[in-house]
């Protein structure tokens, strides 16, 4: 087979490509395919759940199916791009499914996302189409949808759940069944996507700068999906609860809804974590296993002590990651919730590590586990790159089959974050003890982890530059005791103005960015720190807030 390089993607090397499937990592199918194995062994099954919607799997793979000729027909093709921001629910799914099948590329933008990140994703992608709700919680996505149409040449096609414009495309009529499915299978298969082509563009924590689009191939994806359903033991009998956004890689494939329904367990989708609803649905679906960022684990926890009951009796697993989890958060999980915890310390760039459910007490609730590929390198550095004997904190680099070689159309960032020889450098400060679990110690990237959602801190302070009195601006992360982090912003400002916080945030929300990324706290100083060679020195700064913070709750 000959390898697929598409235009701005990096390629893993040929040879590589040979051995990962020749050890069958890769199994050269398109992601549709998996589907539509399971509909075949358990047609008759509930494959998906959102509320009074109950799909199974045969209907799935007719919907699915269905509407991928349907894209077509609406003159979208192979290769080209659908920037996708549906919350949690079965269009979000049926649609990712269906791109899958006609090889259209989905960008999975976040239901938070506004304006800001919302074009700029659109144009670095150059989509053709964009999905979205009408309106959730008093924002019109649908609004926002139409300016973008408007501005950006490429996006030709709104589609819309809910109630849609007379112009726009009505969703759930894409998505619904057909009348022909096995003539839409057999012309679906005679055009399936290559298997080396890409799947699904995910979206970077961003290190730098700007978000960076992540490919993420047929073949890669599958392997993901496959690899972390072992370790999570996922069988035909899972039953998951998906309450995260689905586009994060967490959530959506590791193993998430894709591994869910790969196995022929059942997906039971929530918009949101929120105790009460997601126990009042663990309890009607029995759900076996569920995923959450440690600030909604501790959530969990605490309505749990709380209100006492059974309600989560069905509940076998439940993994945590995204950011840190505090061993202290983690030795309640198993006594308070009755589930076995699974620690993740995984990237949407690919590598993902987990405690294993037989692990010892120990490894559970204070390690994040090792990589679930016996494939993937793992090397821990110094800052001159020589690698450090375990025990010993340094730099976490990864290669592997399923982690990508670049980012999409990215070469500055791809010389940062890559080495010459493919291995990514996360960023993230990594302890490998002797049994080979890894701890997250730190990071030395310039991120905010906002309870599991990333923040780039250039991202936020390019745009707080364009306030006009303000000289300097740092963003850094601020202890927060629900979050872990929240976003501090540092600044300067010219002799005799004042710039406030609302200001800020009122700029930010002015210019269409995502919530989450909106600074919470404001430090105005005199003059901000810096290291020997002049640049900001957010070390310090970080050791200030947590001063100033412990000052004040010992005044209150
Ligand atoms: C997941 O993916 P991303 O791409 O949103 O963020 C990746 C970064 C990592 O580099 C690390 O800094 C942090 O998130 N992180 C953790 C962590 N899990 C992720 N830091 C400490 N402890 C953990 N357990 O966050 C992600 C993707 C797939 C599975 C799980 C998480």
């Amino acid at each position: 087979m000959t390898s697929h390089t598409s235009e701005g993607t990096v390629p893993w090397p040929a040879e590589l490509a040979a051995e990962f499937r020749r050890k069958g990592y890769w199994e050269d199918r398109a992601l549709g395919s998996y589907v539509l194995d399971t509909a075949d062994r358990l047609p008759d099954k509930v494959a998906l759940v959102e509320g009074d919607v109950r799909i199974t799997y045969s209907e799935l793979a007719n919907r699915m199916d269905a509407a991928a000729e349907r894209l077509l027909q609406l003159g979208l093709k192979a290769d080209d791009r659908i920037m996708l921001q549906l919350p949690n629910g079965w269009q979000f799914t049926i649609l990712t499914l269906a791109c899958f099948r006609a090889g259209i590329i989905p960008v999975m933008a976040l239901p938070a996302h506004r304006k800001y990140e919302l074009s700029f994703l659109t144009e670095l992608s150059e989509s053709r189409a964009i999905a979205v709700p009408d309106v959730i919680k008093d924002f019109d996505h649908q609004a926002l949808a139409e300016e973008l149409a408007s501005s950006i040449p490429s996006l030709e096609l709104i589609l819309v759940s809910g109630a849609a414009n007379p112009l726009n495309i009505r969703l759930e009529e894409i998505l619904a069944p057909g009348t022909d499915a096995a003539g839409a299978r057999a012309r679906l298969d005679a055009s399936a996507p290559s298997p080396d082509a890409p799947a699904l563009f995910l979206l970077s924590g961003g290190t730098t700068g700007l978000p960076k689009l992540i490919t993420r191939t047929h073949n890669d994806y599958a392997y993901n999906i496959k690899a972390t359903s072992l370790p999570t033991a996922v069988t035909e009998d899972t039953v998951y609860l998906g309450t995260l956004p689905a586009s994060h890689n967490f959530p959506l494939a590791c193993p998430g809804i894709l591994g869910i329904l790969f196995a022929g367990g059942r997906v039971i989708m929530l918009p949101s974590p929120e105790p009460r609803k997601a126990f009042a649905a663990i309890e009607r679906e029995g759900v076996t296993l569920s995923t959450a960022v440690p600030a909604v684990a501790q959530r969990w926890i605490e309505h749990q002590e709380e209100m006492g009951g059974n309600q989560l009796a069905s509940l076998q697993v439940i993994q945590v990651g995204g950011s840190r989890l505090p061993d202290e958060i983690a030795y309640k999980v198993k006594p308070v919730l009755g589930a076995t915890l699974q620690q993740v310390f995984g990237m949407a760039e690919g590598l993902i590590n987990t405690t294993r459910l037989d692990d010892p007490e120990d490894v559970i609730c204070t390690t994040q586990g090792r990589p679930v590929s016996e494939a993937d390198e793992i090397r821990i550095v110094d800052e001159a790159g020589n690698d450090l004997p375990d025990g010993t904190a340094g730099s976490i680099l990864t290669r592997g089959p399923y982690t990508p070689r670049g980012y999409y159309r990215a070469p500055e960032a791809n010389a940062r974050a890559f080495t010459p020889d493919g291995w990514y450098a996360s960023g993230d400060i990594v302890e490998r003890r002797p049994d080979g679990n890894l701890i997250v110690q730190g990071r030395d990237k310039d991120m905010i982890n906002r309870g599991g959602e990333k923040i780039s801190a250039e991202e936020i302070e390019s745009l707080v530059y364009r306030i006009e009195d303000v000289t300097m601006a740092a963003a850094i992360a601020m202890p927060d005791p629900v979050l872990g982090e929240k976003l501090c912003l540092y600044i300067t400002v010219k002799p005799g103005t004042e710039v406030t916080l609302a200001q800020i945030q009122d700029l930010l929300r002015r210019t269409g960015v995502a919530a989450f990324k909106i600074p919470e706290h404001l430090v105005v100083v005199d003059e901000l720190p810096t290291t020997k060679v002049g640049k900001i020195n957010k070390k310090d700064l970080r050791a200030d807030i947590a001063e100033r913070l412990a000052s004040t709750s010992q005044a209150k």
